[in-house]
């Protein structure tokens, strides 16, 4: 079995080793525009350049190193409609999802930014509390990771919400969806925290008329893709004091520019899309059951819908 192995960040020599460790039949080689010679059985990637489109074309499926599939999706004309995309599920993503927004969350709750500027400005103030009953969280997305946020958000007692494309049920949780249910679950999230899929439906979703149905002094949470938030508009409105705060771990411009103007706001709060980080360890194991059950004619869970875009 071949498989062929695209990493942007060119540190192939863990993953062939991981490869080694979770599917010793397997021969794994890195890809090159000049040496690359197919057919190869899968491939494995991310974000691939356009030249090894052909070599995808040919494999029997695509495994992609992430949960979000947004990156190859811009090549779903150009690869075959047989061809099974395959994204991570969880693969130790969702706990570390848990840990970053119930974090952002507490700490927009106990005022915890406040305090921090406070601190650095050597002033002694307290701050009157947030109400737990007025500080709903809506999460904007119920999938493998949403609904692992949802559960982790339980253990505080604040109202919860959540919107997806279909409906669900989930107890503990008041659920909207489609774009009927937008509005009035805008409307009740206090904290809003985006963890949808970019799709040509959810690209620039937060724009300047959604991001205003929140209530006045929100706070948003985006830990999914940058190009799901009008960036001018989160400006505007935070500088409006309609919205109090924002921790954003995506942006349209990967790494963030320099001269970006979130960088001089202090009511921004930004990481480097670190909050869940690829395990390469779990991805490859989670990877090599899925190759084996492929092979032995069985269905797998995790492919994408290539006509919904995730
Ligand atoms: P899933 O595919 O499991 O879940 C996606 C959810 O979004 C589903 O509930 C789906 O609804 C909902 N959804 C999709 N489109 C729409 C729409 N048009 N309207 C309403 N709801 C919609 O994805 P994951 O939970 O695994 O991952 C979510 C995203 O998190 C990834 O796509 C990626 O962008 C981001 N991510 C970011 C990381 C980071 O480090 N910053 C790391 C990992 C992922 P339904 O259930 O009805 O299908
Ligand atoms: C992902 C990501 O989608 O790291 O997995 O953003």
């Amino acid at each position: 079995m071949r498989i062929l192995l695209h990493r942007a960040d060119g540190n192939t020599g863990p993953w062939i080793e991981d490869f080694a460790r979770h599917l010793p039949e397997a021969q794994v080689e890195v890809w090159s525009e000049e040496h690359s010679q197919g057919p190869y059985d899968y491939a494995v990637v991310w974000s691939p350049p356009q030249a090894m489109l052909a070599q995808l074309a040919q494999v029997k499926a695509i495994f992609l190193t992430g949960a979000g599939v947004d990156a190859l999706m811009r090549y779903n004309d150009e690869i075959p409609a047989h061809i099974p995309v395959i994204r991570l599920e969880d693969a130790g993503m969702a706990a570390q999802m848990a840990e970053y927004v119930s974090y952002a969350v507490l700490r927009y709750f106990r005022r915890l930014d406040e305090y921090e500027a406070q601190s650095r400005a050597g002033v002694w103030q307290p701050l009157a509390q947030h109400e737990r009953a007025d500080f709903s969280v809506g999460v904007l997305g119920m999938g493998v990771l949403g609904s692992r946020v949802l559960e982790a958000l339980k253990t505080f007692g604040f109202p919860l919400r959540g919107w997806s494309r279909s409906p669900k049920q989930v107890e503990g949780v008041e659920c909207f969806h489609g774009m009927d249910g937008l509005d009035t679950f805008l409307r009740g999230s206090r904290v809003l925290v985006c963890m949808l899929p970019l799709t040509p439906e959810t690209s620039n979703l937060l724009d300047r008329s959604n991001m205003s149905k929140l209530p006045a002094g929100a706070y948003l949470i985006n830990v999914a893709r940058g190009a799901h938030v009008a960036e001018p508009d989160l400006l505007t409105l935070i500088k409006s004091g309609h919205i109090s705060a924002a921790t954003l771990d995506v942006f349209r411009n990967e790494p963030l520019p320099q001269q970006h103007p979130f960088w001089q706001e202090p009511r921004i709060t930004i990481t480097p899309h670190i909050s869940a980080l690829t395990l390469r360890s779990e991805s490859i194991a989670q990877m090599a059951d899925k190759i084996r059950a492929l092979g032995a004619g069985q269905n797998v869970a995790g492919v994408v819908d290539r006509s919904k875009g995730y």
